[in-house]
Order: structure tokens, then C-alpha cells, then sequence
């Protein structure tokens, strides 16, 4: 079978047990052990001067090449045009939205760089996987580097309307670089839809019913692929986490008080804000609720170094602040804001003492956190999901409670609904979401992108079609 490489921006660390990661980590990583194959991208570090460049090590048939990028491949890269400017536009947020030319010359040196370093590893048989947004223009460098392999894209976040894509100066030469892929994979039906009429309004090519794409004098396949998990791995984890101190320890604190948990990444995609106002909202309007129920949102910061992500650190801490003051009492405080990283089986384990799964980005690609806390509940007594329309996965979940995060009183009453719905009516939308995971776990989206990739049929799941 061919080698399998995979490319992205960061490669996750993996120890003896494997990615300490889970979703993409997990279901890339199986595929690389089974076929061999590298995992090519950057270290995360940032060089000093005489520095090497490359490592590589090997464990098992699966090698890692790790990449430093000096402080201004950084700032134009991956801090300037990767995340100023392509993640708020992909995510909605022209108003956000940085751009700077001379980071986007960044951006494709960058690219180019990196592909450079690739050529000499690459055989001819492999086949060659690009994971996300900062990585747009790497096939292209890799065609003018002369390399014919078969290339794929995987774009995890959105993909916005041709409206919003066109406020980034470059979106012609994007859509350019995407069509030096063979194949290019979005994560829903939606997103395939925007992609689609971006190629056949704005660049003048042409789909078919199937997904074959003529555009920019090139022919290539796309297709929306959900990405999934392993539900009944989170499902072990979470009933043996239980037994973990620290998931003693919060339960005791507690008491018989209802859990709400919210877990993400500190972005302003995910809608903390409206989150943290419609549960205040529902202290409001429900004073039953009142001391009964605890909301925790587990939120590590990411990209600090970017001012739209300050501003919405410091804009939350106030929120929670305000909203506890206002309503807290000598033993009982409404919000509870964490910003760690846990380890996966004890996050797990508090999904599953959670009453509500409270998952409400204002946009987001797909949202592994809403699938990973239907997995971990309990069959027999399980949580209800609350979900943003606008999460990817929200095509999938229909057994959710599914919100407008942008209406505040929409969203209370939802989760008043969640905390009083009988049990027979949880097992029932819990059994239908656990038969969706299972059916399109990370395993049935890894092998149907690469049966794409190989030029063979895949069947395309019933919630991704266009
Ligand atoms: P993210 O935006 O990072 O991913 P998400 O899909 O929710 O969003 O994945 C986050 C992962 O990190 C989950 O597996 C979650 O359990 C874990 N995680 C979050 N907070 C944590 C914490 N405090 N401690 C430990 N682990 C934590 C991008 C896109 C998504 C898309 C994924 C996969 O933005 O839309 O679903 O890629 O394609």
C-alpha cells in the first residue's frame, strides 16, 4: 500500500499511548501506523539563530519531520494572514478581519518553504494529505516543485459565503491554489454548497452533480467529509475517569446541584459571551433554576498574542464577574471559569456528570467537543446537548436542542428545557446521536477522504450530501 503523508501546521505530540490529542490526532495517527508514512509540519517552535531546522524521528513505521519557523515566518504566517486574517474571515468575521499584504507574501514563502522541505522526503507512489487553512498554497509549491503525487485538502473550519470570502484581497489566488489539489474535502453540505458557488460565480468553472470541479484550467474532486471521533473510546474514558480525584473532588462541590459544561478553545468564533448572557438569562427569567444548577466553561486561551483575542479575555472575565456578583450567594457561585487544559479521560468524566452539554459557537467547522459529550454520557441516564445551528455538527445531531446563540432568551429557555427533560426522552435523542457517531466515526471520514484521494468511489454519508 502507498506511503501516507500528512501534512499540517502543527504535528500533535505523541507519546507511548499515542496522540495526547484526540479527533484529528487519533484517527490520522491510526491511518499512518497502518500504512507507514511521515507526519510533515511545524514544531511549534520558534528558532534562533543556527538552530537546526529539521527533526526527524521515527516511531514504528510512522516518521515525524518537524519544522522551526524563524519570529517572522511566525508573525507573517501563522500569527499575521493564517490567523488575523483567513480564521475570522472563514469564520464570519470581516469586522475582525486584519490584512496585510506583505503577511500574505509570508504566508506563501512560507509555504513554499515548507514544501521545499518535503521534495527530497517524498516517494513517487506516496500520497500526500494537507490538513487546513494555513497550508492553502502548498500544493501548488509542491506542482511547481515538480511533484506529481496525488495531493489532498482538508479544510476543518467552514467554508463562508463567496460575500465573505471575496473581503480577503487574495480570494481569487486561494481558490486558485486549492484546484492544484486532486482532491479537496469540506466538513458539511453546507460548506460544500459555498465552496461550489464560489467556483461556479466568482471564478467561472464548472461542478458536477458528483463533485468533479473545472475551474482555473484544472479538473479535481471535492466532497463534504464530517469529521468524527471514536465514540466508544470516550465512552471507556469517561466511565473510567470517574474514579479520577479531581472528578471526585468537583462532584463533592457540587452537591445535588445540575451541571452546564461548555469546553473550547478561548475564541471569539465559539460565542462565550452570548453563552455567558443567556445563562444569565435563564437565572432571570426561572428563578427555580436558581442555585440548583452550576455553569462551568473550561476555556485554555490560545493566540494571545493577537488583540481581538485580549479584548474578548478580558470583555468575558467581566461578564462572569458582573453576572456572579449579581446573582452569586455565600454558597453558591453561578458561573465557574476555568482556563486549563485537562487531560482527556477527566474531561470526559465531567461530560458525563454534566446535565447539559452547552456547545454554542457562532460558527465553527464541525465541533468534536458536541460529539465527544453525547459519547461520554450514560446510557441509562444520560445529559441533553444544547447546539448552535451554526456548528458543523449540528447537520448530524438531531437528537440536540438546537439555538440561535444570537438569541439570548431562545437559548435560556433551551437550557431550562434541557434541565427538566424526562428521562425517557434523553435516552431516546442520546440513542439516535450515538448510533450517527458510531456509523460516522473518525475512522469512516479518514478512509472515505482517502478512497476520494486514491481516485476510487466513496459513498457519500446521507448527512453530506449537497
Ligand atoms: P477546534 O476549533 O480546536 O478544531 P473542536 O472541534 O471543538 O475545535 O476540537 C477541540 C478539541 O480539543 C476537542 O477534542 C476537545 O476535547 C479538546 N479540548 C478543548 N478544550 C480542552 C481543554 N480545556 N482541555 C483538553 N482538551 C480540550 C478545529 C475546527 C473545528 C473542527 C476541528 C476538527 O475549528 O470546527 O471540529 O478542527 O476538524
Amino acid at each position: 500500500m502507498a506511503r501516507l503523508i500528512i501534512v499540517s501546521n502543527r504535528v500533535a505530540p505523541i507519546s507511548e499511548g499515542g496522540p495526547a490529542a484526540g479527533g484529528l490526532a487519533v484517527g490520522v495517527y491510526d491511518a499512518l501506523k497502518e500504512t507507514g508514512g511521515m507526519w510533515f509540519g511545524w514544531s511549534g517552535e520558534i528558532l534562533g539563530a543556527g538552530q537546526p531546522m529539521l527533526t526527524v524521528t521515527q516511531r514504528g513505521p510512522v516518521t515525524f519531520a518537524t519544522i522551526g519557523l524563524t519570529r517572522r515566518d511566525y508573525d507573517q504566517y501563522y500569527r499575521g494572514f493564517s490567523n488575523a486574517t483567513l480564521w475570522p474571515t472563514l469564520h464570519y468575521r470581516s469586522d475582525l478581519t486584519e490584512y496585510d499584504r506583505s503577511d500574505f507574501d509570508g504566508y506563501r514563502r512560507v509555504n513554499a518553504w515548507l514544501a521545499a522541505r518535503l521534495v527530497p522526503l517524498l516517494e513517487p507512489d506516496d500520497i500526500v494529505w494537507v490538513h487546513d487553512y494555513h497550508l492553502i498554497p502548498f500544493a501548488e509549491a509542491l506542482r511547481l516543485a515538480g511533484v506529481r503525487n496525488r495531493l489532498g485538502f482538508f479544510l476543518h473550519t467552514p467554508f463562508p459565503a463567496a460575500q465573505v470570502l471575496t473581503t480577503v484581497p487574495p480570494h481569487a489566488e486561494l481558490v486558485r491554489a486549492l484546484t492544484c489539489y486532486d482532491v479537496v474535502g469540506v466538513q458539511t453540505a453546507p460548506d460544500l454548497r459555498a465552496l461550489v458557488d464560489y467556483i461556479v460565480c466568482e471564478a467561472g468553472g464548472t461542478v458536477t452533480h458528483d463533485g468533479r470541479v473545472d475551474a482555473f484550467g484544472r479538473t479535481l474532486q471535492i466532497g463534504a467529509f464530517p469529521i468524527g471521533i471514536y465514540p466508544d473510546e470516550i465512552a471507556s474514558l469517561a466511565a473510567s475517569g470517574s474514579e479520577d480525584d479531581v472528578v471526585h473532588a468537583m462532584r463533592d462541590t457540587m452537591g445535588a446541584r445540575k451541571l452546564i459544561i461548555s469546553v473550547d478553545r478561548l475564541d471569539y468564533s465559539k460565542g462565550l459571551l452570548e453563552r455567558f448572557r443567556a445563562f444569565e438569562t435563564l437565572l432571570e427569567h426561572s428563578p427555580a433554576q436558581r442555585q440548583q444548577v452550576t455553569f462551568m466553561q473550561i476555556a485554555p486561551p490560545t493566540r494571545a498574542d493577537l488583540h481581538a483575542y485580549q479584548a474578548m479575555r478580558s470583555k468575558l472575565e467581566s461578564e462572569a464577574g458582573r453576572i456572579n456578583g449579581r446573582f452569586g450567594e455565600l454558597h453558591w457561585t453561578p458561573i465557574r471559569y476555568i482556563h486549563r487544559q485537562y487531560d482527556r479521560a477527566v474531561l470526559a468524566s465531567v461530560f458525563r456528570a454534566a446535565a447539559v452539554g452547552y456547545v454554542t459557537p457562532l460558527r465553527d467547522g464541525m465541533n468534536l467537543v458536541a460529539k465527544e459529550y453525547v459519547a461520554a454520557q450514560d446510557p441509562d441516564d444520560p445529559g441533553v446537548l444544547v447546539l448552535s445551528r451554526f456548528a458543523g455538527a449540528a447537520q448530524q445531531m438531531h437528537g440536540a436542542l438546537i439555538v440561535n446563540p444570537i438569541d439570548r432568551v431562545g437559548m435560556a429557555e433551551a437550557l431550562d428545557r434541557a434541565l427538566s427533560m424526562p428521562r425517557d426522552e434523553r435516552r431516546s435523542r442520546y440513542r439516535d446521536m450515538m448510533k450517527m457517531l458510531r456509523d460516522e466515526n473518525v475512522s469512516v471520514w479518514r478512509d472515505d477522504f482517502l478512497r476520494a484521494l486514491r481516485g476510487e468511489a466513496w459513498p457519500l454519508p446521507e448527512t453530506a450530501r449537497a
